[in-house]
């Protein structure tokens, strides 16, 4: 490529990079559910991670302004409001299929996403890493901010012919400031492994409270699954001796195959509203779907209340991608006003935001039926909803 070949190739990169960055987001009015405002570009995808963390730019090292270092996903991030900004901690997985976190921010939650100067670097354990991924954010009332994720290893105990065999744990960090962060040990639990686990914003009896997935296998959680709760005595020995079911997974529900806990609950004064991810089987394979619930203030692991179903499920281009048929949250801003940002990746590729309020879920989870387990008492339900608006309707004179 001659010099000025490359001069305008440069220019060309950096001015599409900075259009996409700049584009500005629309809410979807279309459809009117009432329970969430979807928007209709993603806010992360790996066309926004910087040109400078994948070109080498200089002509003399690199001839074809090749990307050397290619982007392949942004997804499952972890979200907070910080200094006054909106924080999404990313995965973001490079073309060696390598996760690393990176954090970006924007002004209002919704546009204009940009990545700070260098990706997150984590320090490792004695036993490094092999990938870690689903950053879940919280900020403690002991004034950290606990990032805790999925640290992964390759199977000590797989044959040598077995080259794909892992082992998940939860590897636990904490910060002050999203830049310098404190290694903590990872969560020593009974369970054989572990994914999806969260901290509890609070003391719980002046306990550390930490919401868990048990998982026998690496994909497949076994004879475990379900969302755990647990106490720890200490972040800096985190050992999980006793885990209880608080949330299970259920026959012929979204949730069947599995589930895991998304981003740390939102305390509110009817409870802590807590989103999650259900998964399912069929013959397209694993579907994963979102879904809510409510649990007590006082007993955070009494879950008082269960909508039936999924809360939210992947749409249109949000169906395709690196894993197909996946909807993935671990993080959600509530704002001052009450309203709350809902960061959901789709199809392990990019990261949407969808915008509800704390009113809004409330009233969701509060009057949405449970799940009746089988289909004649689901035309019951249903029929009772639709005598109650021919009644309504009659009367009002609509
Ligand atoms: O590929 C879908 C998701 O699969 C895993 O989630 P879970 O442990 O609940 O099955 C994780 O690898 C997650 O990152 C991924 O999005």
């Amino acid at each position: 490529m001659d010099k000025k070949e490359y001069q305008r190739r440069l220019k060309q990169l950096f001015r599409e990079h900075e259009a996409l960055i700049s584009k500005k987001n629309k809410r979807i009015e279309k459809d009117y559910s009432g329970i969430y405002y979807r928007y209709k570009r993603p806010v992360l995808t790996a066309g926004h991670i910087p040109l400078i963390w994948r070109y080498d730019l200089n002509p003399e090292t690199n001839p074809f302004l090749m990307q050397r270092q290619g982007i392949n996903a942004t997804f499952n991030a972890g979200a907070m409001a910080f200094k006054g900004r909106y924080i999404q901690v990313v995965r973001v997985e490079g073309w060696d299929r390598k996760s690393f976190f990176a954090v970006a921010e924007s002004t209002d939650g919704i546009n204009q996403w940009r990545f700070w100067d260098f990706p997150m670097s984590m320090p490792e354990t004695e036993f490094p890493d092999v990938n870690v991924y689903d950053m879940r954010l919280t900020c403690h009332e002991d004034g950290w901010i606990y990032g805790l994720f999925c640290t992964e290893r390759k199977d000590p105990a797989a044959p040598p012919v077995d080259t794909s065999s892992a082992v998940a744990a939860c590897g636990i960090a904490r910060t002050k400031d999203l830049i310098t962060w404190e290694r903590l040990p990872d969560l020593i639990s009974n369970s054989g492994q572990q994914r999806n686990c969260v901290l509890h914003p609070e003391f719980y009896r002046r306990k550390y409270a930490l919401y868990t997935r048990p998982q026998e296998g690496f994909i497949s959680v076994g004879s475990g699954g379900g969302i755990g709760w647990t106490l720890l005595d200490s972040m800096e020995k985190p050992v999980a001796n006793r885990e209880v079911i608080i949330d299970d997974r259920v026959y012929h529900t979204i949730k069947e195959i599995k589930n895991g806990l998304g981003p740390a609950p939102l305390k509110t004064d009817k409870g802590w509203l807590h989103l999650a991810h259900g998964v399912r089987m069929c013959a397209a394979g694993l579907r994963y779907v979102l879904y809510m619930f409510l649990t007590d203030l006082k007993k955070p692991y009494k879950v008082i209340a269960r909508p039936g179903g999924y809360f939210m499920a992947p749409e249109g281009n949000e169906r395709t991608g690196d894993v197909s048929n996946v909807l993935f949250c671990n993080g959600w801003i509530r704002k001052k006003n009450g309203d709350v940002l809902i960061y959901y990746a789709s199809s392990d590729t990019r990261m949407h935001v969808a915008e509800s309020s704390v009113d809004r879920l409330l009233d969701y989870v509060l009057n949405t039926p449970e799940d009746s387990l089988r289909t004649g008492m689901s035309v019951v339900q249903r029929n009772e909803l639709i005598n109650k608006n021919l009644v309504f309707l009659k009367n009002s004179g609509i």
